[in-house]
């Protein structure tokens, strides 16, 4: 079908960095449904966002957290956008700084005309917390979808992410996928369901 069933497998899969913005005047004035990636500072966003597009140093990655603190905008097949959030919930930047990233984060969530859903990353070996029901409340408000991507997976056995698996969607109410940047794990199931939320969008 169309450019975003391409999606899928590598070959003609087309991913370009379009931005990096700061504030909601600055993204894109554009129709074309964006799917974010948000998460705990660290969780593992732009590694995962890079494993999607299979292009390792498309999104900056870094061992430090708070290496993201805009909304950076990736353009997948000329159809679709991925958005990297800043991370939140990291101890060791200014009460300012923090600040200015939550609202940031809130006024996209909230206000976002194109916001197709959000894809929610949770740590494989923590808990969610109140931030990160935040984040689905907001979106829940709007009637947008979201799911769960639980990440760095090579850390757990097979039987530990089942079991976290179902306590999320328990827990959540949201569908929860298993991922890993480094293995691959769960990369086709996750662009499979960023594909429906992109599908499934319809302008307001
Ligand atoms: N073992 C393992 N490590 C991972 C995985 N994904 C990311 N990491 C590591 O986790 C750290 C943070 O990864 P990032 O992708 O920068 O995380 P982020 O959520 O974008 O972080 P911020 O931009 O600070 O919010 C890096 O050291 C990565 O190498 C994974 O699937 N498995
Ligand atoms: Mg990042």
């Amino acid at each position: 079908m169309g450019p975003r069933r391409n999606a899928i497998g590598a070959k003609g899969f087309k991913a370009e960095f379009v931005g990096s913005f700061f504030d909601m005047e600055q993204i894109p004035k554009d129709t074309r449904p964006q799917v974010a990636l948000a998460g705990r500072s660290n969780v593992g966003k732009s590694s995962l966002l890079n494993r999607l597009v299979g292009r390792k140093g498309l999104a900056k990655v870094s061992g430090t957290p708070g290496k993201t603190r805009s909304l950076n905008f990736f353009l997948i097949n000329d159809a679709y956008y991925l958005v990297d959030l800043p991370g939140y919930g990291y101890a060791r930047v200014s009460k300012d700084i923090k600040q200015s990233w939550g609202k940031l984060i809130e006024s996209y969530l909230r206000t976002s005309e194109a916001l197709a859903g959000l894809v929610l990353l949770l740590d494989c070996r923590r808990d969610p917390t109140p931030e990160d029901a935040q984040l689905l409340s907001w979106l829940a408000a709007r009637e947008l979808p979201a799911l769960i991507a639980l990440t760095k997976a090579d850390k757990l056995t097979r039987n530990q992410l089942n079991r976290k698996e179902t306590q999320v969607e328990q827990e959540l109410g949201l569908s929860a996928i298993a991922t890993s940047s480094k293995s691959g794990v769960g990369k086709i199931d996750l662009l499979r369901a960023v594909n429906e939320l992109v599908d499934e969008f319809s302008p307001r």
